[in-house]
C-alpha cells in the first residue's frame, strides 16, 4: 500500500527526557522511523511525500493559539533567555489556575504540556507539521478510492489533545487523520488505538461527538502511562455518550488475552457501521519494548493487520509508538503486509 514518508522527521531529534528521575535521551529517536521506512521498501510498499495541506486544516482538531505556541516555543524558550532543552517544569495540578495561560515561556509550557518526556528542539515544529500532513495525504489519499494507506508519523501524535501535547506527541496525526476523512465526506469514522499506551488526546477531541468512535486497547492506567486518562468507565459525554470504548488490559498480557480484548473492540466498531477506519498503530505492545510491558511476538502483528482488514473499511493507518528499534521495521511491516493481503 502507499506509504507516507518524508525525511523531515529527522529535524526532530537529540531531546532528552525526564525519566525515572533521569535526564535521558529520548526512546522516541530518528532512527525508529528510518528502521520503518527500510522495512516497507523491502516488502514492496510505495513510499510517497506528503502533500503541502494547508495548515488551516490543523484548526479542525487542534486550538489556534496552541499551534502558534508550539510553531514559536523554541524561538521564544531562546530569546528570553534561557538555554538548553525546552522542557516544561511546573503544572496546574489540582488547586492551581488553569483558567488562564501565563504570559511567560516556563509558565506557557506548563500550561499546554502535560508531561516532561517531551522536548521541543530547533526542528521539532518543521517533524511535528510534516507528522500532520502525512497523516492527512494518507487520509486524502484513501479519501480518493484507495483501499488503505499508512502515514510513517513521526514524531506519533496521539497523547496530543486540543490544546495541550505530551507523550512525545505535539499535534495528533491520527485525529488529523479522522477529521479529514470526515470533512471530504464520510459520515462516520472509527479510530482504533492499538498503541500501549492509551490515547488521551484522540479520547479528549472526539469525547462529546457521535461522528467518531474511539476504541483503544492499553496498558491498565493504574500502573501504566498516561496514568491519568484510559479507565473502563470512561465511556463519552453529551452526543458521544457511548462512543468512546477503553479495553484496559494488565501489565504482562499476552496474545491469547490481547485478542479476546481486539475481539471486543472489533465488535463494538462492526455495530457502530463507520465508513472509514483511522487505525493508531503503536507497535510497543511488543514484548521487548524498552517503556511496555506487553508480550505480543514479530508473529503476532500479522494477524493483527489481517483482524483490521477483515472490517472491510478504507482505512487510514497512521504510525504512533514503538520503541524496540530493531524490530520496529518488520512488526510495522508485518501489520500492513497481511492488511494488504
Ligand atoms: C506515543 C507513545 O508511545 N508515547 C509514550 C510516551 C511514554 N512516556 C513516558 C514513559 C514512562 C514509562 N514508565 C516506565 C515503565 C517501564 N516498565
Ligand atoms: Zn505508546
Amino acid at each position: 500500500m502507499k506509504a507516507v514518508y518524508t525525511p523531515l522527521h529527522a529535524r526532530h531529534e537529540g531531546g532528552f527526557e525526564l525519566y525515572r528521575g533521569q535526564l535521558v535521551p529520548t526512546f522516541e529517536t530518528p532512527d525508529r522511523a528510518e528502521f520503518i521506512r527500510a522495512a516497507l521498501a523491502a516488502a514492496g510498499h510505495e513510499l510517497v511525500q506528503p502533500r503541502e495541506i494547508p495548515e488551516s486544516r490543523l484548526l479542525g482538531v487542534h486550538d489556534a493559539e496552541f499551534v502558534e505556541f508550539l510553531r514559536g516555543a523554541y524561538a521564544r524558550w531562546h530569546s528570553e533567555g534561557r538555554q538548553g532543552h525546552v522542557i516544561p517544569s511546573g503544572f496546574p495540578a489540582r488547586g492551581l489556575r488553569r483558567d488562564r495561560r501565563p504570559r511567560g515561556i516556563s509558565g506557557s509550557l506548563g500550561y499546554y504540556a502535560f508531561d516532561a518526556s517531551t522536548p521541543i528542539v530547533a526542528g521539532t515544529w518543521d517533524a511535528v507539521l510534516a507528522a500532520a500532513r502525512s497523516a492527512m495525504t494518507a487520509a486524502a489519499i484513501v479519501s480518493e478510492g484507495e483501499p488503505a494507506a499508512y502515514a510513517l508519523c513521526r514524531p506519533p501524535g496521539h497523547h496530543a489533545a486540543r490544546s495541550t501535547y505530551g507523550g512525545y506527541c505535539y499535534l495528533n496525526n491520527a485525529a488529523l487523520a479522522a477529521q479529514y476523512l470526515l470533512d471530504e465526506g464520510r459520515r462516520r469514522v472509527a479510530v482504533i488505538d492499538v498503541d500501549y499506551h492509551h490515547g488521551n488526546g484522540t479520547q479528549e477531541i472526539f469525547w462529546e461527538r457521535d461522528d467518531v468512535l474511539f476504541v483503544s486497547l492499553h496498558g491498565d492506567p493504574e500502573t501504566e502511562y498516561p496514568w491519568f486518562l484510559g479507565y473502563a468507565d470512561e465511556r463519552g459525554a453529551g452526543r458521544g455518550e457511548g462512543h468512546t470504548l477503553n479495553l484496559p488490559l494488565p501489565a504482562g498480557t499476552g496474545w491469547d488475552e490481547y485478542q479476546a480484548a481486539l475481539d471486543t473492540a472489533l465488535d463494538s466498531i462492526r455495530r457502530y457501521a463507520p465508513e472509514a477506519l483511522v487505525v493508531s498503530l503503536g507497535v510497543d505492545t511488543f514484548v521487548a519494548d524498552p517503556i511496555s510491558s506487553f508480550k505480543l511476538e514479530g508473529r503476532h502483528y500479522p494477524l493483527i493487520g489481517a483482524l483490521l482488514a477483515d472490517l472491510g473499511l478504507p482505512t487510514v493507518l497512521v504510525q504512533e509508538g514503538g520503541y524496540a528499534v530493531a524490530e520496529i521495521g518488520s512488526n510495522v511491516a508485518g501489520v500492513l503486509g497481511a492488511f494488504a493481503d
